[in-house]
């Protein structure tokens, strides 16, 4: 999603303004920009697609000054043209801005009719629009800028620089993320910490509502009511290297092999190694008073919700509900005082997922965050925050963050088992041993990469394929689909295997490959036996299985991959690796981007 970038330096920005920018490139973007403050005057230059773009233009028209910012755009409103890219300019003001303008097309109106004209169909340059005309009106930068906020309705979160004032930009935070970096005698603005990280670690970040005049001298901050606040500075461990592909082709590829670490990392924190089967969870999480668990996410984190609907049935003998943020917001939500609300997020400031959180923290128990970045929006406003632990994911598919969210929803399950009384300290000691386990079973998949590159070649020539599973390994064919589809773009869909013959078995042919997840479980007899309907049908069949399954079901299908041994409880963990694995080396085979996948982005800051 859209980046934004703002500095106040001692030293020309305009390179650094390009650098923060590239970091901020994994959030997905179509167009770029850069305004500064040169000799008093505002400059600005533009560029459609990538940063090179951007970068090739500066270098022929180089923008001079020690004030300004920059954006990266992933278009919402008006397609990815030069004239729709931000800095949005009007007269002596220039704007970023991530997020929508839900009145835009009113507000677009109301200066119609007072005779100003438009140069692009974004909603962001009624922001600029609205801050000339209260500064023709006589208004100060700052007046201005806050009389324009009060007329816009709508999620955002922008920056504002202006004609003649090199040491000011206004900043402003209403539902999407903008952190403040504080340096010396220099002063960033940044969408996330990442912008930041060589240029400050120490980060403010603004409130719901907050706004900031920034200076070099530093920031004032304000609330929604215009009150004067302080927030905290807080000391970021940034550790540059890690947003670094590190020898990889690819950051996804980096990320799918760190799974192990990150695993064994998150089993460390959470299941301390002196005992057994202590689950180190804060104490506040208490389900014993607790009549059902309802998880809330968007894309692959509603998948590892999905999972742990089963294990907090199956473990905790807990009803759970799981929902799509987006529709649970809307579909006005029964809920219960008695009731905890989970809600998962790789960013923490996933847009639709924040705004179902708010719309139930009132209404139930207790809410808790699932969440990568501790610092997110969504762990600030939850009662209770369990971060993941996984590092920076800079890949637009998730991949690690995927597998630890399912490692601290299995914690979670296995808590509520214990504290219910339905999984004793026997039980529990096995479960606690699989996980252990977990990181050596992921080394050994990820060994598998040679075959799943081989079956790939095979894969990038067809134009759809199919996932079946059953059980915890359905949501795992719908993360595998999602996956393939996201980076490849092959036509992927994924069901659950005994849902086959009531519909998408009339997709069967020879020119639609069925990739079976069925580790050789209590479930495996049936799976196969969709399987072999698949095959009767003459559809190929790719079968990832333990070496029993392979044995048992694998002598006719068209490939198998064989996985190692897995309990029940981490079998749903460990399959993500080949679905990941799958995906990757289609999109790879396919030569499409891997990283930053056509249309997709990171952090998803808009409805
Ligand atoms: N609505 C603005 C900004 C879009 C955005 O924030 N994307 O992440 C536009 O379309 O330019």
């Amino acid at each position: 999603m859209c980046g934004i970038v703002g500095i106040l330096g001692r030293h020309e920005v305009a390179p650094v303004i390009l650098e923060a920018l590239r970091r901020l490139e994994y959030r997905g973007y179509d167009s770029a920009g850069i305004a500064t403050v040169q000799d008093g005057r505002l400059e600005r230059r533009r560029a459609v697609g990538k940063l090179v773009n951007l970068s090739d233009l500066l270098v022929h028209e180089p923008l001079r000054g020690r004030a300004g910012i920059g954006h990266t755009r992933w278009a919402t409103h008006g397609a990815a043209t030069l004239e729709n890219a931000h800095p949005h300019r009007a007269g002596p003001v220039a704007v970023v801005h991530n997020g929508i303008i839900e009145n835009f097309a009113a507000l677009r109106e109301e200066l119609a009719a007072e005779g100003v004209g438009f140069t692009t169909q974004t909603d962001t340059e009624t922001i600029a629009l609205l801050v000339r005309r209260e500064l023709e009106k006589g208004a100060s930068p700052r007046d201005a800028a806050e009389a324009t906020l009060g007329q816009l309705e709508g999620a955002f979160a922008l920056a504002l620089l202006f004609e003649g004032e090199d040491d000011l930009l206004f900043v402003a935070r209403q539902g999407s993320p903008l952190a403040i970096g504080h340096g010396d005698g220099e002063m960033y603005v940044g969408s996330d910490a990442i912008a930041l990280a060589p240029l400050s670690d120490r980060i403010t970040y603004l409130e719901e509502g907050d706004r900031a005049v920034i200076t070099r001298a530093g920031a004032e901050i304000f609330d929604a009511e215009g009150r004067r606040v302080n927030r905290a500075v807080q000391r970021i461990e940034m550790d540059a290297a890690r947003v670094e592909k590190s020898g990889y082709r690819h950051f996804m590829a980096k990320e799918i092999a760190e799974q192990p670490r990150v695993m064994a990392g998150l089993l460390e924190h959470y299941l301390p190694a002196d005992e057994a089967a202590r689950i180190a969870l804060p104490e506040a999480l208490d389900f014993t008073d607790c009549d059902r668990v309802t998880l809330v996410a968007c894309g692959t984190a509603h998948y590892a919700c999905h999972v742990a609907k089963y294990w907090f049935g199956q473990l905790a003998g807990l009803p759970c509900e799981i929902d799509i943020a987006s529709e649970f917001r809307y579909r006005d939500p029964v809920t219960s005082p008695r009731e905890i609300a989970i809600f998962v997020s790789q960013s923490g400031e996933t847009a639709d997922t924040l705004a179902a959180l708010r719309h139930v923290k009132d209404r139930v128990k207790q809410v808790v965050a699932v969440v990568n970045v501790p610092t997110s929006s969504i762990a600030r406003e939850a009662d209770l925050v369990l971060p993941i632990h996984a590092g920076p994911e800079i890949g637009v598919a998730s991949t690690k963050a995927f597998t630890a969210q399912l490692g601290v929803l299995a914690l979670m399950a296995l808590r509520a088992g214990q504290q219910r009384g339905r999984l004793d300290q026997t039980a529990l000691a096995e479960h606690t041993t699989a996980l252990r386990a977990l990181p050596g079973l992921m080394n050994s998949a990820l060994g598998l990469n040679e075959t799943i590159a081989d079956l790939a070649e095979a894969l990038a020539g067809y134009r759809d394929v199919l996932f079946l599973g059953r059980g915890t390994m359905y949501p795992l064919a719908l993360e595998g689909a999602l996956k393939l589809k996201e980076i490849s773009y092959i036509h992927a869909e994924a069901y659950a295997a005994g849902e086959l013959k009531h519909g998408p078995i009339a997709l069967i042919d020879t020119q639609v490959p069925t990739i079976v997840m069925a580790p050789r479980d209590a479930l495996f007899a049936k799976t196969v036996s969709n399987m072999q309907e698949v095959m009767a049908r003459h559809g190929p069949v790719v079968l990832i299985s333990d070496a029993e399954g392979i044995a048992e079901a694998g002598s006719a299908v068209w490939k198998s991959v064989r996985m190692p041994e897995a309990p029940a409880l981490t079998a749903p963990i460990l399959y993500a690796l080949p679905a990941q694995m799958i995906a990757y080396h289609t999109a790879v085979a396919k030569g499409t981007d891997v990283d930053q996948p056509r249309n997709l982005a990171k952090s998803v800051t808009v409805e």
